[in-house]
């Protein structure tokens, strides 16, 4: 394997990591080979809550008895185990933040749509809608649409600033989950309530006992999944529209050489939904003509792109570790930011090519780049203001362009609605076949593979050989953010890759149903889609009356971001075992390691697991499947399935 292969697994990104090195252009994979991880941060062992430190208090080499233990410690006494679960708690209040000031965005912007204040933005999903007002218990009666979405709007505004209480989606868990939630005194108040509450105990010289550090983070994750990111998921499918069905493409070869290119890159839909509209306005593909080009290509990364592929079939350079590779190629005219997973080095690989480094957000400025703010009162103004940058810039192209080949054809936008559709027809939508086919043993169980790229490890490489094992075992996969984008490129976000990667169980099911064995849910906001795909599954009846009772399990063998952690933190405690891969970041502490891989099982009957190997991980999630289906009972219908299939092959042989 060439060194260059040991970084990733996509021919594309391999020929950008040429030419970026023949064009001398630095990016993150050279960055990775100059600069290892701080071996005390990675453990969680440094503790920077104070000017007296940093203090380091790193895992024992060996095992040390408790008197020499004792004397690990910083200067103010905190242990090994307060200083681990602080930092993992940070890890959860940041990312929890993140996903929730997005949310608390786009519900600002859903009330002036609601209000008919922003021009371009306007509720799409009136069914959606209706289930949101029963959801927060506003009227619906013969109130306009208006009305109800003022009061919806109102409701779900002040989620963010509850005092107390109970948020008001955590009547969608099931009732069994809302029990443990209850008993453990995780049920959050309000979304922001929570972060600056763990903000506060981990701050020096408060909350230092671990195990009471880990309720409160698991309490704070949960006003993500259940909170700021189902707000963000919900709010977004009623104003833009809850994603069905839609062909898209992947990879960098979705930029054309002869038409100005804009990536929009990061999380927050508003502005590229007004994008997607502007795009196609006559004087706009005029001018870019009178430039010289042939049009105007609108393309996503990350999670901005997720959102307006399934939404519109918009095509998707990359994932996160492709960001600075698509400048790379020369022919992207702007790259358009707002939040969220944006390197700051994009400045200067701007600056090795011609690329107009646009920044959106008031959160979000970045040295080098042209700030353009997006106001939801002027969408049309900043979105057309942004394309012209881009039109007058295709000029400054220099000779080097070079677009790799490579795109991949998917279909996307299994929303949860949608795969209830799929499954049961419009006229009795339910998950009802899927129970069917679980308890069958045609679909061995259930994973959610989710999150980030991380450049310690070789791109796409862990997720994708995951999800390949897996639906090769007659797991389905649901998969969102980065990992969905790796999915798409490998193939398997088709009907067809049932066939050919797929286990003849699951195989037999997408080809009766027609959906792909890996199904793209969306951005990483969207992990609450899954969320309510598992309680969908739990009603459905027949596979116990708890998340944590069905087949399933979850992974990110990718993650690198703090939101990761806060979607791992919400699915563990929501009942499901979550993998994590590249690194563990609470390894200086064997206790508090312990207590989220084995005694949160006893508590919230889900647990998490460190495996960097893909091979190992699947293989840990498959057993978790298959103790399970034991528990449920339904082991011996698989096992009938299996001779089903030996048998069918072998008349097929014959
Ligand atoms: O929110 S998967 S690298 S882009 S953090 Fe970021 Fe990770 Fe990608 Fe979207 Ni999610």
């Amino acid at each position: 394997m060439s060194d260059l292969e040991k970084k990733s697994i996509d021919p594309a990104t391999i020929k950008m990591l040429k030419k970026a090195e023949a064009d001398g252009c630095e990016t993150i994979f050279d960055r990775a080979d100059a600069m290892k991880p701080c071996p005390i941060g990675a453990e969680g062992s440094c503790c920077k809550q104070c000017a007296m430190g940093p203090c380091r208090v790193p895992a024992p080499k060996k095992k040390e008895g408790a008197a020499e233990k004792a004397k690990r410690m910083g200067l103010c006494g905190a242990t090994a185990e307060t200083i681990s679960a602080r930092n993992f708690a940070r890890m959860v209040a940041a990312g929890t933040s993140a996903h929730s000031d997005h949310a608390r965005g786009v519900t600002e912007v859903f009330l002036a749509a609601a209000k008919g204040e922003v021009e371009g933005f306007r509720i799409q999903d009136e069914q959606k809608l209706y289930q949101l007002a029963m959801d927060f218990g506003v009227e619906i009666g013969d109130r306009s649409i208006r009305e109800i979405a003022i009061d919806v709007g109102h409701k779900a505004l002040a989620e963010f600033g509850r005092q107390e209480g109970e948020l008001l989606f955590i009547k969608r868990a099931p009732l069994k989950r809302q029990e443990i939630w209850r008993s453990l005194g995780v049920i959050p108040r309000g979304i922001d309530r929570e972060v600056v509450e763990l903000m506060h105990r981990t701050h020096m010289g408060v909350d230092q006992d671990y195990r009471d550090l880990l309720i409160a983070a698991a309490r704070c994750s949960l006003a993500d999944g259940w909170g700021g990111s189902m707000i963000s998921t919900e709010l977004q499918d009623v104003l833009f529209g809850t994603p069905v069905p839609v062909l898209g493409q992947i990879n960098l070869g979705v930029l054309k050489k002869d038409e100005v290119n804009v990536v929009v890159h990061g999380h927050e839909p508003l502005l590229p939904e007004i994008l997607v509209q502007v795009v196609q306005d006559h004087e706009i593909q005029k001018a870019a003509q009178r430039v010289g080009a042939k049009g105007i290509n609108l393309a996503g990364m990350c999670c901005s792109a997720n959102e307006i592929l399934m939404r519109h079939g918009i095509p998707v350079a990359g994932n996160f570790l492709q960001q600075e590779l698509a400048i790379v190629t020369g022919a992207v005219d702007a790259m358009v930011v707002d939040v969220q997973c944006e390197m700051q080095s994009l400045a200067q690989v701007s600056r090795c090519y011609h690329t107009k480094l646009i920044t959106t957000s008031p959160k979000a400025k970045i040295e080098g780049a042209i700030h353009i703010e997006f106001a939801e009162q002027h969408a049309h103004d900043v979105a057309k203001k942004i394309l012209m940058e881009a039109i007058q810039n295709f000029k400054n192209r220099k000779p080097n362009v070079e677009i790799p080949s490579e795109t991949t054809d998917t279909v996307v936008g299994f929303s949860h609605e949608t795969i209830n559709y799929l499954l049961g027809g419009i006229f009795r939508a339910s998950y009802r076949p899927l129970n069917d086919n679980i308890i069958n043993g045609r679909i061995r169980g259930i994973a959610g593979v989710v999150g980030c790229n991380n450049a310690r490890v070789t791109h796409d490489d862990p997720n994708l050989t995951l999800i390949k094992e897996l639906i090769k075992n007659d797991v389905i996969v649901l998969a969102t953010g980065c990992s969905a984008i790796t999915c798409g490129k490998a193939g398997l976000l088709t009907p067809e890759a049932a066939k050919q990667y797929a286990g003849a169980g699951l195989a037999s099911v997408c080809e009766t149903v027609g959906i792909p064995p890996v199904l793209h849910m969306g951005a990483c906001v969207d992990n609450s889609r899954i969320l309510m795909a598992a309680t969908a599954v739990v009603k459905d009846g027949g596979l116990g009356d708890d998340i944590s009772d069905l087949p399933a399990a979850g992974a990110a063998l990718e993650w690198m971001s703090e939101k990761a952690i806060a979607i791992g933190q919400y699915f563990v405690a929501s009942g499901v075992f979550t993998v994590f891969g590249v690194t563990w970041p609470t390894t200086g502490s064997e206790e508090v390691t312990k207590l989220l891989f084995e005694e949160f099982e006893n508590t919230f009957k889900g647990k998490w697991a460190f495996e960097p190997d893909p091979m190992k991980a699947a293989k840990l999630m498959i057993e978790h499947i298959d103790k399970k289906r034991k528990a449920l009972g339904i082991d011996k219908a698989r096992e009938r399935v299996l001779f089903d299939m030996a048998k069918r092959r072998e008349l097929e042989a014959a």
